[in-house]
């Protein structure tokens, strides 16, 4: 059944208590419908659990895109099923893929990595930093709504941030974030289209780090970056007064804001916790960009860099002091209340953004713009919306989920009687994000909200000390959230989203052979005389570096052979001319430590150089066909000369 077909009509609510009960029942046929008799087919199970499971065979009403903290990747899910359907390697080396090996994959980590570091890492031995953080994975918006070109994502850990392309669903893009240290929090504008992608450099450090101001805690800075999101590289930076946590966007194109947990600039726990009130900060887009045209810049690590300071009174800049260390920082789909997560105070509050120019140009008392601050419960970290109204915060030190009305939050901050929580949820444990379908955007649904817990203790078999994680899905459709669903995870469900399947119409199954990924390849390719779109089985030797051209199609390679030296350094570049989906083929050299895939009508390609003399076989290590063991040649290296 195709998904998209069933927008509107979803079978959890045609299979809900009176819908399925009908059917069942056999006075609501599936034909009279408008379903076919594979959904009819599904329904005793969905019927019986709403347990959000989805028969074999059957698709996901939802993509769901999950970071993976301290794996690097990116994961893309299925909703409801909570079942992984690919992982798609972005900071992190994959030996599957060859992501972080490739040629292809080398470009776009070197494109943008600075002298500084290639330096760094050549002293180590190697080309690129190959771990990552990746905390956060937000879709390109166009007026406030997913459109499905690119997903962005943070890498704490190196202070970069990447781009996915969504029509193959593989990174094409990496920056290493100058001036700024440990890209946190990570948002695409969302209004009127994601020109800017956001990112908060959460560590303070010199902004000259040079070594010659290290212990100077007063040099220190941190910066906020908005990278163009089209073009990859930085458009402007601020300087801010403390640090920066957790970022999000306006649904205006007008603001940005981000919370910042040490505002006192602290070097250690005892110090960044020492304030009764640290802030949020709130950038006025417009303004920067007015200095930024008007050439009002400091020009430092080739990026545009504002002061945003509060010593330096810009209009840049405005900061609304929030209970001490605050986190979450998430816009509502109601275009006007910012909900801050209080962490340590046991509040969120709630900012209407739609006051924030009385800030900037009337000289507004900061917390005036301060509408609510419901008292939720323990360690309030991050807030999910859906499109009635709701909030759904997580709750870490309670390890609940509490569902809250945003409007009546406001009423009880204006003294009326009326409690603002309308239900609580225990999850299993200490949840983090927690995400609903599409809640980051106007097109909030109610009808499932993910829940990424950081523990999950005893819910699963023991695997040791290292344990699963747990995702939690529940069911918010009703008055009362219910837990239906148990989706452990490996390090880390961090964050995630959900999209609905109609906005990524524009998946391929098959890469088109003129694709930009590889056009450094085919530009050498040309240079040598090679058509790399038709067969090719030719070996260009230019002095001690080989290109070995190569076409694959199932179950052969178009070279049975090949010979290069001892110490020749090889590349190989593997076009896979098949045009059936789902057809892979890899490319692995024996003893090499060499692995890659090439998806149909990919190329792709590796270098390496070619070990002491000897036959080494290669073979494909994607199965693509019954004869795929024999799918293999052999590599003959001959004693230096
Ligand atoms: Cu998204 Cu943990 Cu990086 Cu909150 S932050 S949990
Ligand atoms: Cu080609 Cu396996
Ligand atoms: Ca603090």
């Amino acid at each position: 059944m195709d998904t998209t077909e069933n927008k509107g009509l979803s079978r959890r609510a045609l299979f809900g208590a009176t819908a399925g009960a009908a059917v069942l029942a056999g006075t609501v046929g599936p034909s009279m419908l408008g379903l076919g008799a594979a959904l009819f087919a599904t329904a005793p199970a969905q019927a019986a659990g709403g347990d959000g499971s989805v028969a074999p065979g059957q698709l996901d009403d939802y993509y769901g895109f999950w970071s993976s903290g301290q794996t690097g990747e990116l994961r893309i899910l299925g909703l409801p099923s909570m079942r992984e359907l690919m992982r798609v390697p972005v900071f992190n080396r994959c030996s599957a893929t060859g992501w972080g090996q490739t040629n292809e994959s080398l470009r776009i980590h070197e494109r943008t990595m600075s002298e500084k570091t290639k330096k760094h890492l050549a002293a180590n031995g190697k080309r690129i930093h190959d771990n990552g953080d990746l905390h956060h994975v937000h879709m390109s918006f166009t007026e406030g709504k997913y459109d499905g070109r690119y997903l962005f994502m943070n890498d704490k850990a190196n202070t970069r941030v990447a781009r996915v392309r969504c029509d193959v669903m593989k990174t094409d893009a990496i920056l290493e974030v100058p001036n700024a240290k440990g890209i946190h929090g990570l948002r695409p504008q969302k209004w009127p289209r994601t020109n800017y992608v956001f990112c908060n450099g959460e560590d303070e450090a010199p902004l000259i780090n040079d070594g010659s101001t290290m212990r100077d805690v007063s040099t220190y800075v941190n910066i906020f970056t908005a990278v163009d999101a089209d073009k990859w590289d930085v458009a402007w930076q601020v300087k801010v007064s403390g640090n920066l946590d957790n970022c999000d966007a306006d649904y205006s194109g007008k603001y940005a804001f981000s919370t910042s947990y040490n505002s006192e600039m602290g070097m250690n726990l005892a110090e960044m916790t020492e304030s009764e009130m640290d802030h949020v900060v709130i950038f006025n887009i417009e303004e920067i960009e007015k200095a930024i045209a008007a050439g009002q810049y400091e020009e430092i690590n080739g990026a545009k860099v504002l002061d945003g300071r509060k010593e330096a009174n810009s209009l840049f800049t405005r900061y609304v002091p929030i209970a001490n260390n605050p986190h979450g920082c998430n816009m509502a789909p109601d275009k006007k209340h910012l909900c801050i997560g209080g962490k340590l105070s046991p509040t969120v509050t709630v900012l209407d953004v739609t006051k924030f120019d009385t800030l900037f140009y009337d000289n507004a008392e900061p917390r005036s713009v301060v509408v609510a601050e419901p008292q939720l419960g323990l360690g309030p970290l991050h807030t999910a919306f859906d499109g009635r109204g709701n909030a759904y915060t997580s709750l870490f030190l309670d390890s609940q989920v509490v569902k809250w009305n945003i409007e009546d939050a406001i009423r009880a901050y204006a003294g009326e009687d009326v409690d603002p929580i309308k239900d609580k949820l225990d999850v299993h444990y200490q949840p983090g994000h927690l995400k609903t379908v599409m809640g980051e955007t106007l097109d909030a649904t109610n009808d499932w909200l993910v829940c990424l817990c950081k523990f999950s203790k005893d819910r699963f078999l023991n695997v040791g000390p290292s344990k699963a994680e747990n995702d939690q899905l529940i069911d918010i459709s009703g008055d009362k959230m219910k837990l239906v669903h148990d989706g452990p995870t490996y390090a880390e469900p961090h964050d995630a989203i959900a999209v609905h399947p109609s906005i990524l119409s524009n998946i391929k199954s098959v890469w088109d052979r003129q694709d930009p990924m590889w056009a450094e390849t085919r530009a050498q390719a040309e240079a040598d005389g090679i058509n790399i779109d038709d067969w090719c089985d030719t070996v260009v030797r230019d002095g001690n570096k080989v290109r070995v051209y190569m076409s694959s199609v199932a179950p052969a390679f178009s070279l049975e052979e090949f010979t290069v030296q001892e110490g020749d350094e090889v590349t190989i570049i593997v076009t896979n001319l098949d045009e059936i989906d789902d057809l892979t083929h890899g490319f692995t050299m024996g003893n090499h430590g060499v692995a890659m895939e090439v998806g149909p009508q990919q190329t792709a390609s590796v270098t390496f150089v070619a070990a002491n003399a000897g036959v080494y076989w290669y073979y494909c290590q994607w199965f693509c066909h019954a004869l795929h063991m024999e799918m293999r040649g052999r590599m003959f290296v001959e004693p230096k000369a």
